[in-house]
C-alpha cells in the first residue's frame, strides 16, 4: 500500500546536511585509517557529498568545520558548491584544537585566550556572511578534569559574556546553536554538559541563540526525545547532530545502534512541529566512518533518517491520542509500535522512482563507479583529516 499523498508530500520536505569532516579520514587515539580516494581539500569533501544529494535527493548543504575547511575565497568554494548542486550550510567553529586552549576557550580565565577564542568566532561570521550560511554552531570542549581545577560559577559567567558578544555580531538572518556533551574531552565537567546548561546560556542570549542536540553526547539511557519535547516545546531546538553510539560519543551511522529510539526522537519532532518547511529545527549527520567507505555511509545514513521518518509519519495521530485519553495504555503503546514494525522500504523504493531517483541509492551508487574514479584520480597531496 503506497503512502498516503499527506505522507508523500511530507517526505518531500526532508534535507539532511551533511558534514565535511565525515568524508576525511577520521578514526581514535589508537589509530586513523586512510582510504583511498579520500579528499584532499574542501572542494573534494563538496564533491563527495554532492553524490549524496544526488543519489538520495536528501542532503543540499554541506556543513563546514573552521580551520578544517579554511579556503583563500569562500565565494569561489561557493560556486563550486552550487555548480555541483548543493549549498554550504552550518559554520562550526574550532576552540579544540590550538594549544592555547588547553585550559578552555570562551570560559578561560586569561583574557588574551578568551579575546582570541572570541576572535574565532567573529571570523566565522565573516565566512558566514560569504558562504551565505545560517547557522553558526558552537561545541566548546571546555572543561575540567579534576575537582577543585576550576570555579565553575566564573567559568560559566565568563563563557556567558563571551557568548554575548558572539551573539551581538550575528546578523539578522543568522543564528547561533550551542551544543551540549556531558564529556570528553573534559572528564570532570564540561562547561556545556547537558541541554539545560546550553538552554540557560542561549535563553539569556536572545531569540536567534538556540540549542544543537547532539545524539551522542547524553549519559546512557537518557531519554533523549524527552528532551527534543521539552526543547520544541520551549522553541529552542535549533538543530541535530545525528549519529548513533552503543557506549560514548561512538559517531557511528544515525539508526545503526538504536533504530527504535531514531524512531522515538522523530515521532517527539513531528508532534512538535519541528520537522519540514515550517519546523525550524535543521537536521544534520556528525559522524566519522573510521573503517567504513565514507560517502556510501552517508548514503546510508539519511536513508536511515528517511525510513523512521516515514514510519513516524504512519503514526495515527488520532487513534494514539484517543488511547490516551482513555488511559489505555497497551493500546496506546500499541499503536506506536504497530507504525515502527511498518517496512516502509518498498514505499519509499517506489516514492523515489516517482521523482526521479534510484530505487535503491546505495547500490546506484556503488553501480556508479565514482569511488574507483576518486582512487585513480586523487593520487597525491594530503588526505583531510581532524588534524587533531
Ligand atoms: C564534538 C562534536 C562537535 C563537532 C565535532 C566534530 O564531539 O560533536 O559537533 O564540532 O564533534
Ligand atoms: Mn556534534
Amino acid at each position: 500500500m503506497a503512502f498516503s499523498s499527506h505522507v508523500a508530500s511530507r517526505l518531500e520536505e526532508q534535507a539532511i546536511e551533511l558534514p565535511s569532516w565525515a568524508f576525511g579520514n577520521s578514526g581514535t587515539r589508537f589509530r586513523v585509517f586512510g582510504t583511498p580516494g579520500t579528499p584532499r581539500d574542501p572542494f573534494e569533501k563538496i564533491s563527495d557529498a554532492a553524490q549524496v544529494h544526488k543519489f538520495t535527493g536528501l542532503s543540499p548543504s554541506v556543513a563546514l568545520h573552521i580551520p578544517w575547511d579554511k579556503v583563500d575565497d569562500y565565494a569561489v568554494l561557493r560556486k563550486h558548491a552550487e555548480d555541483e548542486g548543493v549549498a554550504l550550510g552550518t559554520i562550526n567553529s574550532n576552540t579544540f584544537q590550538d594549544e592555547d586552549y588547553k585550559l578552555g576557550s570562551l570560559a578561560h580565565r586569561d583574557d588574551r585566550i578568551r579575546r582570541k577564542a572570541i576572535d574565532h568566532h567573529l571570523e566565522c561570521i565573516d565566512i558566514m556572511d560569504a558562504t551565505g550560511s545560517r547557522d553558526l554552531k558552537i561545541w566548546l570542549a571546555d572543561g575540567t578534569n579534576y575537582a577543585g581545577q576550576d570555579d565553575m560559577r566564573g567559568r560559566q559567567d565568563r563563557m556567558a559574556e563571551a557568548l554575548q558578544e558572539i551573539y551581538d555580531r550575528i546578523g539578522e538572518h543568522q543564528r547561533l546553536v550551542l551544543e551540549y556533551k556531558i564529556f570528553e574531552p573534559a572528564f570532570y565537567h564540561m562547561d556545556v554538559p547537558d541541554w539545560g546548561t546550553s538552554y540557560a546560556q542561549v535563553a539569556a542570549l536572545g531569540d536567534r541563540a538556540t540549542v544543537c542536540l547532539d545524539t551522542g553526547h547524553h549519559a546512557p539511557s537518557t531519554n533523549i526525545e524527552f528532551i527534543v519535547m521539552q526543547l520544541l516545546r520551549l522553541g529552542k531546538l535549533g538543530s541535530f547532530d545525528f549519529n548513533s553510539r552503543n557506549y560514548a560519543d561512538d559517531d557511528l551511522i544515525v539508526g545503526a545502534a538504536d533504530p527504535f529510539q531514531l524512531f522515538r526522537i522523530l515521532v517527539e519532532v513531528l508532534r512538535g512541529g519541528g520537522y519540514g518547511t515550517d519546523g525550524d529545527t535543521a537536521f544534520m549527520l556528525d559522524q566519522c566512518h573510521n573503517i567504513e567507505d565514507k560517502i556510501p555511509g552517508q548514503i546510508r545514513s539519511v536513508l536511515n533518517v528517511q525510513e523512521m521518518t516515514a514510519r513516524a509519519l504512519l503514526v495515527d495521530r488520532e487513534a494514539l491520542t484517543a488511547a490516551q485519553v482513555e488511559g489505555d495504555v497497551l493500546k496506546a503503546n500499541g499503536i506506536l509500535m504497530d507504525a515502527f514494525y511498518t517496512d516502509v522500504r518498498p514505499d519509499l523504493a517506489a516514492w523515489r522512482e516517482e521523482r526521479g531517483l534510484p530505487a535503491d541509492p546505495m547500490k546506484a551508487f556503488a553501480d556508479s563507479g565514482y569511488l574507483a574514479q576518486i582512487a585513480a584520480d586523487r593520487v597525491g597531496g594530503v588526505q583531510a583529516g581532524w588534524g587533531a
